[in-house]
């Protein structure tokens, strides 16, 4: 038994020991662990944007090197699209905005949408 008077975390402690907590809610609070929703940012075919311009897109924008982006390069262009990468939604919606500007900017139509993914 401690020498001082008894504290709350005392009172506390002895009732969860022995359940004399009076009905008394002291369960601490479960944390909150849910992983946040998953976005992919998805690359769209198109038949102006040069390559070698998605080609720089993907490196700077998605830090891809040279191969990486190259390969996603010529899977957009053979499949119709493909995703650049994965990201929380935030980061996702402000990468193809990112893209979808710069590309306006440079006036190519390359444009990327975001879709939810399950990763
Ligand atoms: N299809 C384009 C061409 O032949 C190249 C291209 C690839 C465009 C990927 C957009 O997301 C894209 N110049």
């Amino acid at each position: 038994m401690p020498q001082h008077s008894k504290t709350q975390l005392d009172l506390q402690n002895s009732a969860e020991d022995n359940g004399q907590d009076g009905g008394l809610a002291l369960d601490t609070a479960k944390p909150e662990l849910k992983r946040p929703s998953m976005y992919a940012v998805v690359m769209l075919n198109d038949d102006y944007t040069p390559m070698e311009f998605v080609v720089e897109v993907l490196q700077g924008y998605f830090a891809k090197t040279p191969e990486q982006a190259t390969r996603i390069m010529l899977a957009v262009h053979h499949e119709g699209s493909a995703v650049c990468a994965v990201y929380t939604r935030d980061i996702a919606e402000t990468k193809a905005a990112l893209v979808n500007q710069y590309a306006r900017d440079c006036q190519h139509p390359l444009t990327c949408e975001i879709v939810p993914s399950e990763d």
